[in-house]
């Protein structure tokens, strides 16, 4: 899944990011693209949880609309 982040700006948001997926799921491969702004993630968990968890970290996911990401 693919997930957009408008509002994370440095590595510390990145680190941030990938924490909260991986708290919950540490097989979670989290892959942030700081020029992009947008998230890629490998995880069991749904795309729902996973944007959660983001929110939850204090930032504004928006899914992709992509349904193959
Ligand atoms: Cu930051």
């Amino acid at each position: 899944m693919k997930l957009e982040v408008k509002d994370m700006s440095c590595g510390g948001c990145a680190s941030a990011i990938t924490r909260a997926v991986t708290d919950a799921d540490p097989a979670a491969k989290v892959d942030v693209d700081m020029t992009t702004r947008t998230v890629k993630i490998d995880s069991g968990l749904s795309a729902q949880r996973v944007a959660a968890l983001i929110e939850a970290a204090g930032f504004h996911p928006m899914l992709s609309p992509s349904p193959a990401d």
